[in-house]
């Protein structure tokens, strides 16, 4: 009787233990053809964009001396028009030595192109701006200008505006 119970132990175990050996062989080949067909999701792109612009911010700052930065919020949506999700990261620098004055502003632009994150060009116009949504493929800003009575903090006359991407540069 106890040899039984052992020879059926063993049965069982090594019918569990063939059935995941071949679960593994299942997954693995999954994860294969993941890797070929591999798309970076919006979540993924984020991450690289935000890395990617890390990267490059020290250029950023030494080009504007005595600032550091304030906001890097990444965007998300498709403006080349694939439908793939691009990511576009809203900067802003402010002086290192205090105070909130906008010292520059812009987008950095991060392509998806499925495989990786391409930086294809930047928006760093010389008027103040808002970032509005990416939509239709397009991206939506709003140019923001003081009337005579506003106060420093609320530019009160609001444009939106379309970016238009030519060569490496948006505006
Ligand atoms: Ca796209």
């Amino acid at each position: 009787m106890k040899k039984i119970l052992t020879i059926s132990y063993c049965l069982l175990l090594c019918g569990c233990m063939g059935k995941s050996a071949k679960k593994e062989t299942a997954n693995s080949l999954r994860k294969d053809t993941d890797s070929v067909q591999k798309i970076i999701s919006a979540e993924e792109a984020v991450q690289l964009a935000m890395k990617k612009f890390d990267a490059y911010l020290p250029t950023i700052l030494s080009e504007n001396p005595d600032t550091g930065i304030d906001l890097q919020i990444p965007n998300v949506g498709d403006f080349t028009g694939d439908g793939v999700e691009d990511v576009a990261i809203y900067f802003n620098l402010v002086p290192k030595d205090g105070g909130n004055a906008i010292i520059s502003q812009g987008l950095s632009l991060y392509q998806n192109t499925g495989e990786n994150l391409k930086i294809i060009a930047g928006y760093e116009p010389d008027y103040l701006f808002a970032f509005d949504t990416i939509r239709d493929g397009k991206i939506h800003v709003v140019k923001l200008e003081y009337a005579e009575t506003d106060g420093h903090c609320c530019p009160s006359i609001k444009t939106p505006h379309i970016l238009t991407i030519k060569a490496n540069v948006a505006y």
